[in-house]
């Protein structure tokens, strides 16, 4: 049977043997009264990884990043963002139906808003106004095709939050591939917000979990919203031992592989002709496609190679999203490139 090359995204990852194995052996307890030993264990790992006082263990990246905005906030307060951040655009409008925020939006094609643009909006202090409380970053980016915004920036922004009293949220689903992608220590990038939330379940491989980290106060208050949100799980154990393997060194590093893939990737397919893709932002584990092809829209082309057992996502007519994962190996990337060109081919006959 052909092998289907899965580049649609990288939470389709499995566990793998090392995980499965230590997950099977792993000792139990009931997670909600602190007493699940891998739970414990994870959670110290993270926060150390972080650089955070302490760290909490959640069922998705969703929930970590609802529950940093509920800490961090009242209802009515207002939270900056960059435009197409994930929490903004992605998580089932949370922001506003359960945490009753306002949203102000400010563009940054680069991952993160400019400093300048997050001063001038921040709001005086007036009645009328909702109060400016927190920033959201986001690293690496995923509308913007997994790019890693400048740190200098993240930093700039850090700082004008310390000089107006505002707090810094991280959605670092991705963190690692920015670690990674830059050669330095996650908690290096962290440093750069408050609370960080990461994911378990996507690059990393680890099949369930996400984890917030930051200082203990807001991370003890972060326990009592689990536990309203539903996110109160019991024998976490299995699944914090996967996480543990996925936070282990070689498996952070393995990541460095996905980024070659895709790389690899869009060095083939930008030599396509009337495909472009701007090699500059291929940095972690995502090529954005721009179909530049008269008669083939970017939901044609992923319908033609489904055919063929290479999924990929149309994110709009003209740009298809590729991303790498450990499910996908070099010799997968350049058969990947060869159906895309088989059915340019017959596209081109027909
Ligand atoms: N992203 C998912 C989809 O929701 C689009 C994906 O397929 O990658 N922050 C970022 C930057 C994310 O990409 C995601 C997941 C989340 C948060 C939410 O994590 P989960 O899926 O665990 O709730």
């Amino acid at each position: 049977m052909q092998k289907v090359i899965d580049l649609r995204r990288d939470t389709i990852t499995l566990p793998t043997e090392e995980m499965k194995r230590f997950a099977f052996q792993a000792p139990l307890g009931d997670s909600v009264y602190g007493e699940d030993p891998m739970q414990n264990e994870l959670e110290a790992l993270a926060a150390s990884l972080l650089g955070k006082e302490a760290s909490i263990f959640l069922p998705s990246g969703t929930m970590g990043n609802l529950i940093a905005l509920l800490v961090h906030t009242n209802r009515g307060d207002e939270v900056i963002l960059e435009e197409n951040a994930h929490i903004r655009t992605s998580e089932t409008g949370g922001i506003g139906a359960v945490a009753g925020l306002m949203v102000r939006a400010i563009r940054g094609e680069d991952g993160a808003p400019d400093p300048e643009d997050i001063r001038r909006a921040i709001r005086p202090k007036d009645i009328h106004y909702p109060r400016t409380r927190l920033i959201c970053l986001e690293n690496t980016h995923y509308r913007y095709g997994g790019i890693v915004p400048p740190l200098s920036k993240l930093q700039a922004i850090k700082k004008l939050a310390e000089e107006e009293g505002l707090r810094v949220h991280l959605d670092g689903a991705r963190l690692f591939n920015a670690s990674v992608y830059l050669g330095i220590p996650a908690k290096d990038i962290a440093a750069c917000a408050d609370t960080v939330m990461i994911s378990l379940s996507k690059g990393l491989g680890a099949p369930v979990g996400s984890l917030l980290a930051g200082p203990r106060e807001l991370i003890e208050e972060a326990r009592r919203y689990r536990k309203m949100l539903g996110g109160g799980m019991r024998q976490t154990g299995w699944l914090c031992a996967c996480g543990i393997v996925a936070l282990s060194p070689g498996n952070i590093a393995r990541l460095a592989e996905d980024h070659r893939n895709a790389r690899l990737l869009a060095e083939k397919l930008v030599e396509i002709e009337g495909f472009e893709v701007d090699l500059s932002k291929v940095q972690t584990n995502f090529v954005l496609l721009y179909i530049r092809r008269r008669n083939l829209t970017a939901y044609r082309l992923a319908a033609l190679l489904k055919e063929k057992g290479v999924l990929v996502t149309p994110v709009s007519e003209t740009v298809v999203r590729f991303v790498t994962s450990k499910e996908v190996t070099r010799e997968d990337i350049l058969a990947a490139v060869d159906t895309v060109k088989r059915v340019l081919e017959y596209e081109t006959k027909t």
